[in-house]
Formats: structure tokens, C-alpha cells, sequence
């Protein structure tokens, strides 16, 4: 290995990687915020101070630890791309193991990906009773790739490696002390911990190598692997990542570790390479990025929000509560009259009480979560809160009435949102004397559990506010994107030109499967149709059975609502299984011959040119009008929102692997038959012609 020549070569001037003596163990640290990430000064610094260790004889046993808020959390993914740096990684890791001189872990925070793989080179780790350990490289659509597939399986057992290297969930530390993967739990300063251990191990030989493990690896019936794939089959549909991860764990029950890690290597690099890995990490720096607002005045300080009140007790106003209380903020809930409000706070207990069966919560959680929560039938209540959301009927009339009641009550400061959907934040602002404590907080519904916020800021939002929201989604467990005021914000205004271009598809020949599975092929959860049966046909319904004038009219005067009255596009079974409806065919024929529509054979192809070209296109005029910040936002609303898959980045990076060129073109395609509803955005058709992109 080179890295020792490259050790006095490139040594940076500051190292992240400090040493000092504790008696005769050498305490290794290292301090490369904000996250300890294995970046190439890292591990040569790590590589360096093992050497150091090697060469001192007053030295008899070693502790790696870091210092701020976390154990290395990883490789550094800013170098994913880019010319290879000695020393790698995985060698990095075996110098670590093949130290002759114990080396213990002390582990903080998250030790993940690069990092467990860190940990698991060493030859004890030590952990802080609140540390995490996981390999969340299937999240970047990766395998761990310093030797991690090859010793996890063989320290934690195989069924616990196929869970935590296929799904990327990470684990506390009693359960990791439980699977064997850490020997101890301390409480209290760690690093004092970690050099006690070490001085208890330090004369032990052979010294415990994970590489050499065979216990956890014998006899393991070889269907394992497949019935982890057929558990996980709905959870892992159309990633890649997930089937490689377990393929290397088995492997390591296959081969010796010397040609395991080979074939790690292979695997890693095959996925290193392809189109779903560069989605997913270009997602992870999408998602990080939609936190951070353009344009905010230098010195910006967030508002206090010690306690919220939430107008509106039904699924939205509960789901909206739920995420506060969770995160222990105090809430009022306001409704009309007592039976709303006890039918509104009963869902909410019962969906905590549903989370505490599923082992997700105490019931001590739920009780204390519940505690939080002050309801009330009186307005006058909500004078306190320095945030009020509003989630009534969706009507300009009805918001603006409420907005008039809290602009009378609120102290002077509170934040005013509107949870709308689509509506005008900047009219309801307006309505009001203090606009510029105006925003909505659009939440996706369910909204205790869809990760999505919309913030949306209008023309005087002031900035403070806007901040505030934005640290509160996040606070609450959200991934909030700012927008602007339009209709349907980002998510939802790209959602029409499908819906519109899907119903017509109808009248011209496609069914609801046809365009529902070309939508679950593309790797979405469910297609328009499915999507409009469970969320209610009858959503924004005009209610007059006599008022046909589109095939949704004629499905709600019939009573084909959608899921909840077993009817809709589909015919739905008592399992809630659904199966082509012969009715609705006969409708939508009977459409398209009052209208004059010639039906035809409708390819898949054109199905994604009208309803997903047509999707980034409007996307494209979001950015081009400042609806939203930058193109990866449209992304990160799109995944959070609506199920895009992840390996495909969103719409816009999407958009960019087929190549803008190749989305025009389609689109011109399909232009006549698209019209009057279809008009191109200039932003779209400039990047095409200049050979641009959205995300890269
Ligand atoms: C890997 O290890 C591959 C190996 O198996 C094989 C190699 C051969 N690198 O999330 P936050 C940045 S793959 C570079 O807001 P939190 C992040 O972008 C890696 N940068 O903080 C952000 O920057 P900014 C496997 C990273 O407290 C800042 O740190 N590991 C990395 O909410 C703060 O991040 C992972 O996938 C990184 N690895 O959460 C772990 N990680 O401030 C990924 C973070 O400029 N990381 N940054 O926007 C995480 O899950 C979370 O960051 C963590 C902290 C839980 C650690």
C-alpha cells in the first residue's frame, strides 16, 4: 500500500485526525465537522496515527473516537464522482484490523455506512447508550463497500445484516449490544469509557478480527436470503440496490472473506455506476438543499414557537396537531361545535393508541403526546399561540372569515397559516391587518405521517416568518420546500396537466389499467385512477347528479365515489381488491362517442409523453415563474409528496437522463391532440435548444 509514502506527501497542514496518551493507550480523534465524514484527509490521518501506534512501544492499545455531535456518519459523498483518493476506504479498514494492537471504537451519535464499517474493522466497539448504527448505503443506492456486507453478517448474524444492509435502518444500541455488534454500553463521557475497555482487552490474543469470523456464518439455511426478498418484495419493488445488498450477504456465507470482498467490491462499483445510485445521491443533496432559502436577509432570526393552535379538528387539523404534540409543543384545537372536536381529538388518540400496538410508541408516549393537547370550542383561546394553522373547508369565503376571526385574537407576532391546497395565500393575506405574518403551511395528507410541507410564501410574507416555518417543519419531522403562491403550489398544480391529460386518454381509447400500470411500471405507487379512487372521486364534486359534463360527473351521480363506497374507476371487492369496471367502461365510451372522440389503440409510450413529459413541463414553468427555489425542490416535493421513486430523482433530474431534447420532442409529438390545455414553457425549450439541464 502506498498510503504511508502518501502520508508525507500529502499530509494536509491541519489534520483532521488528532492523537494523544492516556497511560498506554493512544486515543485517536477526529474532528472533521459536521459529520465526521471519511474524507481522504480523514483517512490518511487515521492510517498515519495507526502507524503511529504500530511504531510506539509505549503504546498497548488503541481508541478511535470523534469529536462533535457524531461518530463518522459515513464515506464523504461529495467525493462520490470524483478521482479516487488514497488511501481507500476499505483500506483504510484493514489496516485497521490487521493493527497488532487491539483497537477499540468509541461510538457516538451515528455510526454509519463508512463508518460501521469503521467501527466493525476495530476490534471492540464501545458505544454511547443513545449511539445509532446503520449502513444506509441502500439510501444512496449503494452497498457498503469497505469489506461492511462481508464482517456485519459475520458480528451481527445474517439476518440482521440482511435488515440493516438492505433497508438502511439503523439500530439503537441495546439492540446492536443485543445482535452482538457492540460489546459495551456506556453512559456518561464516553472516550474515559472506551480507554478503560481498552486497557481490560489490551493483552488479549488472538486479537478479534471481524474478517475472521466464522460462528455467525455457519450453517445458515440458504432461504433465508430468498424469504427476506419475497417479506420485502413490496418495499423493495424497482430498486436495485436492496437485491444487491442481500446478494453480497450471501456471499459472505458463500465464499471466504479474501474473495467476499472482491465480489463486494464489483457490486458496489457496478452500482456506483448506474443511473438509480446517481439518483438517489443526487436526491440526499436535494433534500438538504430545500431547507435553505434564497434570498433571506443576512441576521434573520426565527420567531419563538413555544405553543401552536390549529383551526379545525377534522383528518387534516388531527394529522396536522399530531406532528406538534409529537414533538412535545403544546396545542390548541378549536372547532364549531363539541361533537367535531371530540370525534377529531378521539382519531388522534386512536391513531397514537394504533402506533403504541405496532410497538412504535409507549403507551406513557401516547399519554404524554395526548397531555400536550388543550381542546376547545372557544376562538378566544388561541390569543396565546405564536402559531395558528388554519385546515377548514377549502372555499376563499370560508378562509377568509376564519383569518378575520384570528386577526382580532392573535397576539401581536403569531404566525398565521392557511393549510389550503390551492387557494390564494397572497388574497387572504391581503384580507387582513397583518399580511406580513401571513403563510401557508401546506401538509400532505395523512399529515402525521407524509414527510412533505409545502411552506408557501407570499408576496409580504416577512422573512422571520417564513424561517420560523421552515425550522419548525423540520423540528416536527418534515421536509418542508418553500413555494409561491399559485394555483395548487408546486405539487399540486403538477398534478393537473396529468389529471387532464389522463382523463382524455380516457375518451381516446386507454383504460384506467392501461394508464394506472404504466404509472406503477414507471416505479410510482399508484396510478390517477387508483390514486382518485382512494382519495374520493366525489373531491370538489359539484353535487348535482343532473350536471354531467365529464366522466367524473357521471361516476358521483351514480355513487361510484371511489374506495369508500366499493365503487369508482374500479370495482373494489370487500378486501378492498380492485378489478376493471365494465360500468365505467361503458360510460367512458359513451363520452367519447357524445363528444365525438375517435377511439384508438393508445401506446404506453404516449401515455408517459401526456401525462409525465407534460409533468415536467409544468414543473418547468414553476421554476421559470419562482414558483419554486431550484429545480431539485420540484423534486423533493414530487418524491416526499406523491411517491416518485427515488432512484429516479424526481421529475426534473428525470428529465434530464431522458435528455430535454427527447422530452420536447415527445411533447411536440402529442401537441395537437393536447391542445387547448397544453402550452410549452419557454424554459424548457430554451434548456432543450442550448442543450442544458435542470439538475446537473
Ligand atoms: C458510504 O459510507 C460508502 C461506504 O460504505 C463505502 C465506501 C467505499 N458525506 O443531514 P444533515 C452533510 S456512503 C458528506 O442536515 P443531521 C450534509 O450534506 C455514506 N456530507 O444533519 C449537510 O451538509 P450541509 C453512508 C455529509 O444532523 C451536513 O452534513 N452514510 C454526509 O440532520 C449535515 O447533515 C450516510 O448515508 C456524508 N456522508 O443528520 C449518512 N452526511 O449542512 C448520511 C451528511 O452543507 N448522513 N453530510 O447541507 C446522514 O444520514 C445525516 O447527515 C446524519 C446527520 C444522520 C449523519
Amino acid at each position: 500500500m502506498t498510503s504511508e509514502a502518501s502520508s508525507v506527501l500529502d499530509k494536509p497542514a491541519t489534520s483532521p485526525i488528532s492523537t494523544r496518551r492516556h497511560g498506554d493507550v493512544l486515543i485517536i480523534l477526529s474532528n472533521n465537522p459536521p459529520v465526521n465524514a471519511l474524507s481522504a484527509a480523514v483517512r490518511l490521518g487515521l492510517v498515519d496515527a495507526i502507524a503511529q501506534a504500530e511504531a510506539d512501544d509505549g503504546v498497548n492499545a488503541l481508541v478511535i473516537a470523534c469529536e462533535g455531535q457524531t461518530f463518522f456518519a459515513g464515506a464523504d459523498i461529495t467525493e462520490f464522482g470524483k478521482p479516487p483518493q488514497q488511501p481507500w476506504l476499505p483500506a483504510v479498514v484493514d489496516r485497521i484490523e490487521n493493527c497488532s494492537k487491539p483497537v477499540v471504537a468509541a461510538i457516538h451519535g451515528t455510526a454509519l455506512g463508512g463508518g460501521l464499517e469503521v467501527a466493525l474493522g476495530c476490534h471492540y466497539r464501545v458505544a454511547d447508550k443513545s449511539a445509532r448504527l446503520g449502513t444506509p448505503e441502500v439510501k444512496l443506492g449503494l452497498l457498503p463497500g469497505a469489506g461492511g456486507t462481508q464482517r456485519l453478517p459475520r458480528v451481527a448474524g445474517v439476518r440482521k445484516a440482511l435488515e440493516m444492509t438492505a433497508t438502511g435502518s439503523p439500530i439503537g444500541a441495546k439492540e446492536a449490544f443485543d445482535c452482538g455488534l457492540v460489546d459495551r454500553i456506556v453512559e456518561g463521557d464516553l472516550v474515559p469509557h472506551a480507554v478503560a475497555f481498552a486497557e481490560e482487552v489490551r493483552d488479549v490474543r488472538p486479537l478479534a478480527k471481524s474478517s475472521e469470523r466464522q460462528d455467525r456464518i455457519a450453517d445458515v439455511d440458504p432461504s433465508v436470503f430468498d424469504d427476506f426478498r419475497k417479506e420485502n418484495a413490496k418495499r423493495f419493488r424497482g430498486f436495485e440496490a436492496p437485491l444487491r445488498n442481500i446478494e453480497a450477504v450471501k456471499i459472505a456465507t458463500e465464499k471466504p472473506y479474501s474473495e467476499g470482498v472482491i465480489e463486494e467490491r464489483k457490486l458496489f462499483m457496478e452500482l456506483m455506476g448506474g443511473e438509480q445510485s446517481a439518483a438517489q445521491r443526487y436526491f440526499f443533496f436535494a433534500e438538504r438543499k430545500a431547507n435553505k432559502i434564497e434570498g433571506l436577509p443576512e441576521n434573520t432570526e426565527p420567531r419563538p414557537v413555544r405553543k401552536v393552535g390549529v383551526i379545525g379538528a377534522g383528518t387534516m387539523g388531527g394529522g396536522i396537531s399530531m406532528n406538534f404534540l409529537s414533538a412535545g409543543i403544546p396545542v390548541t384545537i378549536v372547532e364549531m361545535g363539541q361533537e367535531a372536536l371530540d370525534r377529531g381529538t378521539g382519531v388522534m388518540r386512536r391513531n397514537y393508541e394504533a402506533s403504541a400496538a405496532k410497538g412504535k410508541l409507549t403507551a406513557q408516549q401516547v399519554e404524554q403526546a395526548m397531555g400536550y393537547l388543550q381542546p376547545t370550542l372557544d376562538f378566544a383561546e388561541l390569543a396565546d399561540c405564536d402559531l395558528i394553522v388554519e385546515a377548514v373547508y377549502e372555499n376563499m369565503d370560508v378562509k377568509k372569515e376564519v383569518f378575520g376571526r384570528i386577526d382580532k385574537i392573535a397576539r401581536p407576532g403569531a404566525i398565521l397559516a392557511s393549510n389550503t391546497s390551492y387557494l390564494d395565500i397572497d388574497e387572504i393575506a391581503a384580507s387582513i391587518s397583518r399580511p406580513e405574518d401571513v403563510l401557508g403551511m401546506h401538509f400532505f395528507s395523512p399529515a402525521n405521517i407524509m414527510k412533505l410541507l409545502e411552506v408557501v410564501r407570499g408576496a409580504k410574507t416577512a422573512s422571520d416568518a417564513l424561517l420560523t416555518a421552515m425550522q419548525l417543519g423540520k423540528k416536527i419531522g418534515k421536509v418542508p420546500v418553500v413555494a409561491g403562491v399559485c394555483h395548487g403550489f408546486i405539487g399540486n398544480r403538477m398534478l393537473m396537466p396529468r389529471q387532464i391529460e389522463a382523463t382524455k386518454l380516457l375518451l381516446e381509447g386507454a383504460s384506467p389499467e392501461q394508464i394506472d400500470r404504466v404509472h406503477v411500471e414507471f416505479g410510482m405507487p399508484m396510478g390517477p385512477f387508483r390514486m382518485a379512487d382512494l382519495a374520493g372521486v366525489d373531491i370538489g364534486w359539484h353535487r348535482d347528479p343532473n350536471r354531467i359534463e365529464n366522466v367524473r360527473d357521471a361516476l358521483c351521480a351514480i355513487d361510484r365515489w371511489g374506495q369508500k363506497k366499493g365503487a369508482g374507476f374500479y370495482d373494489y371487492d370487500e378486501k378492498r381488491r380492485p378489478s376493471p369496471s365494465p360500468v365505467v367502461q361503458h360510460i367512458i365510451e359513451d363520452f367519447a362517442a357524445r363528444q365525438g372522440v375517435e377511439r384508438r389503440e393508445i401506446s404506453d409510450g404516449e401515455i408517459v409523453e401526456r401525462t409525465l413529459y407534460t409533468m415536467v413541463n409544468e414543473g418547468a414553468k414553476i421554476l421559470e415563474e419562482g414558483i419554486a427555489q431550484r429545480a431539485s425542490d420540484v423534486d423533493v416535493v414530487w418524491v416526499y409528496g406523491y411517491g416518485w421513486p427515488v432512484y429516479r430523482g424526481g421529475p426534473m433530474f428525470w428529465a434530464d437522463s431522458v435528455g430535454l431534447q427527447t422530452i420536447v420532442d415527445g411533447l411536440k409529438r402529442q401537441e395537437e391532440r393536447m391542445k387547448p390545455d397544453f402550452s410549452f414553457s419557454k424554459l424548457l425549450l430554451d434548456k432543450a435548444e442550448n442543450g442544458e439541464s435542470f439538475t446537473r
